[in-house]
């Protein structure tokens, strides 16, 4: 069997999912690597071995705080091919939301403070700047966007109106005590947490269920923890050097131009896949040549 030989049915810009049986699901992680909202060619090696091994360190770290998806990374039913970066998971019914908390303000999150001075509905403090710690983590969910739309931030009063409330306090409560366990294990490496995003789904006994992928630097924002003051954007603890010479004079790349992906160089591609490895190792304390391959 390989992995295409699974039915596909769904595909994000660097993830795809399959169909294992009616009640399992293949979560393939790629190398593929988007910054700007542009998806490049050229691959980081291992990340999707990174990606993948981070989300079941942390989904073994909150197992006391609620159920998640994952079956099991190492299984027959997991094609050689994609051996390391693929989870089996339990299809769940999935809530149609993104789920988001956040300790520090940058992001949607700042240009709504902006704008507003409350962050879906949650009101702020006056003087925060970007980068700003929060008072404490709030819960600001986001709709499902569809491919090549971004999600829109929503009130906490739309996720009761869509999910009842008393399904949309615990999935708040829920988003906030992932949120709150990852930030203090991050802390005690070195690194911020300043804001992750989580998927939920429902299993057949309606117990609510974490997905997706958990604490990863695709679904969260890590900071290097010191050297840098709130009032500017801090730099990504993963996309740094990538986001640094693309928009430097060296890359050929106009943002807003919106051209073709330029290939990355070596050197790019090298100082970026440390990064990734840096911050799984960092995380969780081991070492990624323990990871299957
Ligand atoms: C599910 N996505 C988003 C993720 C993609 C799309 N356990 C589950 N059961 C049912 N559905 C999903 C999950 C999970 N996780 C997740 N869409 C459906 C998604 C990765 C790649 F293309």
């Amino acid at each position: 069997m390989t992995t295409l030989e699974y039915p596909k049915i769904a595909a994000g810009k660097v993830r795809e999912l399959y169909a294992v049986d009616d009640e399992h699901l293949l979560l393939v992680t790629s190398d593929r690597i988007s910054a700007y909202d542009v998806i490049f060619t050229t691959p980081i090696p291992d990340k999707g071995r990174v990606l993948t091994a981070m989300s079941v360190f942390w989904f073994s770290q909150l197992s006391d705080v609620l159920p998640n998806h994952l079956v099991s990374y190492d299984d027959e039913r997991i094609p050689a091919e994609v051996r390391g970066r693929a989870l089996l998971v339990r299809r769940l019914a999935m809530l149609p939301l993104e789920a988001v908390a956040r300790g520090y303000l940058t992001g949607t999150g700042l240009a709504d403070y902006r704008a507003r001075g409350t962050v879906c509905g949650v009101e702020l403090p006056p003087g925060l700047t970007e980068s700003s710690r929060l008072p404490e983590p709030i819960f600001t969910p986001a709709t499902k966007a569809d491919h090549g739309s971004h999600d829109e931030n929503i009130d906490f009063s739309d996720v009761v109106g869509q999910l009842g409330k008393k399904r949309a306090e615990e999935v708040r409560e829920a988003t906030l005590a992932v949120y709150r366990r990852g930030a203090e294990l991050a802390a005690e490496r070195g690194l911020l947490l300043a804001d992750t995003k989580l998927e939920f789904g429902v299993d057949r006994d309606g117990n609510l269920v974490l997905a997706d992928e958990v604490l990863t630097p695709d679904s969260s924002r890590y900071w290097p923890a010191s050297g840098y003051p709130a009032g500017r954007p801090r730099p990504s603890f993963d996309k740094q050097p990538l986001r640094d010479w693309l928009t430097g004079p060296f890359s050929g790349w106009h943002r807003l131009e919106r051209p073709e992906p330029p290939p990355l160089p070596d050197e790019i591609v090298a100082a970026t896949r440390a990064r990734y490895i840096d911050a799984y190792e960092r995380v969780t304390g081991c070492s990624l040549e323990d990871w299957p391959a």
